[in-house]
């Protein structure tokens, strides 16, 4: 287990927040081995001072915001640097901690400050933290000078993985240049996904929380654990409230059940007039001066039988979405206008739930989900697992721990109600078996609550990893990778392959991608792929086979994709994957309207 909890910052009466999005100073190491940063040592003084610079804004992806093609493309590491008054208090009281949060920097990041190292991460898509007070001390009055390297290669051992080629034929190239191959279908933004800030706890303050819910009749049940860092000869008080403030359940000591009678359950929101129920969990001292930390709570259960998914006892069909971190300039940037926006449009659609397809999506997006009660099925990185050298050891342990990473971050939400640890990996190599199986219970054990699944793409009898799933999830494109132009294949098709799954395993199967490609506007009669009509008569050959086979024991379908991406470029796509029932732009083709009309349906008849 890694060290240390990675809670929400939140402000209390014990702890501020000093975000630091906007502008920071910027560079690309363009130098031939991309390292003259390090050999020049640029975080010992201000960027400016070792060679041009750019504005950059945070959060946001680098790559679409010049246009220099080059920093599109970019393989390396870039610089960024941002400097900060930081509140006298702050440093004067030795009894602040004062802690630099990065809520994700795609793919590894070294951070310094003041020109001293604090700290190293790899991955995106995950937040890291530091905790910089005493360097502050050492220098007081001086500026607060953060320095952030981000290197965005992959190679067969991050997640996802990649490789770099090199391309240097006099014959055929004027010059030398360097690709990154991925095996995955989206582009490979990177720099400073989300926000950066600075926040304070006091020297004892609270580490981790975690919560396990339940109910018995109208009584629910929180079991919660506190994990307390510095020493404290004071009593732990746990108060929990309901959403009109009122106390209504109250714990002292570390860890302990709340016990709350007339529960308000958690609720998906299409099934329940008050759906998204948050208790606030406060954690705090009897003594003054000491910390204070609240944290939502969700009360609801999961569970999973041969044929059924259960929230709170009830069954639930999946009507929903695949998504992406993915937008005009900002790429994968925590963007607020953008997230209203989806959840607006995912209500608009009637879906109920989505998938972080292909990796853990931004704290924000997760506590939008729990307070609107859209289920969430929570995706980590490992997406694109193809090559036999990305089973073996290396890769494996990264893996484990990338998902003690995101258990640590996302166990506390209400709507995440299933780990997905990967994405169409090739399931049917030797070693397959023993990753999943490794890797699945590896994150059971994180968290003994929540089913655990990956998203296949193989054959039914061949895949490795599927025997230790709870849920199967299947991903198929009949008539577009397969019988290109031939919907009409897709009932014969698609009932053999749940028959055939459910036969095997007899577990709940969710259709975890189907689609097609539109280019919005693209009209034809009869349909052909790329045109809205096609998409149109995709979806509803796949539907009519979704309505005999839910009433036995698929249970649940995420449509491909909820809107257009960016990819790499390839012959395949056309500025990105086409394949969303939005653009990119969030304006509906002809498939959505079509979904809309079947889940508002689904909600009537499911929840
Ligand atoms: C699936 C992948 C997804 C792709 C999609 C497609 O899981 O990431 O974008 O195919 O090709 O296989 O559109």
């Amino acid at each position: 287990l890694l060290d240390g909890g990675m809670l929400f910052p939140r402000e209390s009466s014990s702890r501020e927040i000093k975000e630091l999005n906007g502008l920071w100073d910027f560079r690309a190491d363009v130098s031939h081995d991309r390292n003259l940063g390090f050999q020049q040592a640029w975080y010992k003084s201000r960027l400016a001072e070792t060679g041009p610079v750019i504005d950059m804004p945070v959060p946001a992806s680098y790559n679409d915001i010049t246009q220099d093609p080059q920093l599109r493309d970019f393989i390396g590491w870039v610089w960024y640097e941002r400097e900060v008054l930081v509140p006298s208090r702050w440093v004067s009281d030795e009894g602040t901690r004062v802690v630099l949060r990065v809520g994700s920097a795609h793919y590894y990041s070294v951070v310094w400050v003041n020109g001293i190292k604090m700290t190293e991460h790899e991955g995106g898509h995950l937040p890291f933290e530091a905790e910089i007070g005493d360097v502050l001390r050492k220098d007081p009055g001086v500026a607060c000078r953060i320095t952030i390297a981000v290197n965005n290669t992959l190679t067969l051992h991050t997640l996802p993985p990649g490789t770099i080629q090199h391309i240097d034929d006099p014959t055929r190239y004027p010059a030398n240049y360097v690709v990154q191959n991925t095996n995955f279908d989206f582009f490979n933004y990177a720099g400073l996904h989300r926000p950066v800030l600075l926040y304070t706890t006091p020297k004892a303050y609270v580490d981790d929380i975690t919560v396990l819910t339940s109910f018995a009749d109208n009584i629910g049940l929180i079991s919660y654990q506190v994990s307390v860092l510095g020493s404290l000869n004071s009593t732990l008080k746990v108060t929990l409230s309901d959403k009109d403030g009122h106390s209504v359940a109250s714990s002292t000591g570390p860890s302990g059940v709340l016990k709350v009678m007339d529960v308000s359950l958690w609720w998906p929101y299409l099934m329940h007039e008050s759906p998204g129920y948050l208790y606030s969990m406060e954690v705090s001292w009897a003594m003054f001066l000491v910390d204070v930390y609240a944290l939502p709570v969700g009360i609801r259960t999961v569970q999973v039988t041969n044929t059924q998914f259960l929230i709170n006892s009830k069954p639930f069909y999946f009507h929903g979405v695949n998504k992406h971190e993915d937008a005009d300039i900002r790429g994968k940037g925590l963007d607020w206008p953008l997230i209203v926006k989806d959840f607006n449009l995912l209500k608009w659609l009637g879906a109920n739930s989505f998938r972080t397809s292909h990796y853990p999506y931004a704290e924000e997006i997760l506590q939008m989900a729990d307070r609107h009660g859209i289920v969430v099925i929570d995706e980590c990185p490992g997406v694109g697992i193809a090559d036999i050298r990305s089973f073996g050891n290396a890769s494996l342990s990264h893996h484990l721990v990338v998902m003690d990473e995101l258990v640590r971050r996302d166990k506390n939400h209400a709507s995440v109600v299933m780990w997905s640890v990967a994405n169409e990996p090739a399931a049917e190599m030797p070693p397959a078996g023993f990753y999943f199986k490794t890797l699945i219970a590896h994150t059971k054990s994180l968290d003994v609550t929540r089913p655990v699944t990956f998203i296949t793409a193989s054959n039914f009898a061949r895949d490795k990893g599927a025997p230790y799933v709870d849920v199967i999830c299947v991903n198929s494109y009949f008539s577009w990778y397969s019988d290109p132009g031939h919907p009409e294949v897709i009932p014969y098709q698609l009932n053999t392959q749940f028959e055939n799954w459910y036969r095997k395993y007899q577990k709940p199967i969710i259709q975890s991608e189907y689609g097609a490609d539109v280019v919005p506007g693209m009209h034809t009669d009869p349909p052909m792929m790329f045109t809205e009509e096609y998409q149109k008569i995709v979806l509803k050959n796949y539907h009519d086979v979704f309505d005999q086979k839910r009433r036995e024991y698929v249970i649940g379908e995420l449509i491909w994709n909820f809107a257009d991406f960016m990819t790499a470029q390839t012959v395949a796509r056309v500025v990105g994957n086409k394949k969303g029932i939005f653009s990119r732009q969030r304006q509906p083709k002809a498939g959505a309207f079509l979904l809309r009309e079947r889940y508002w349906r689904l909600a009537n008849e499911t929840g």
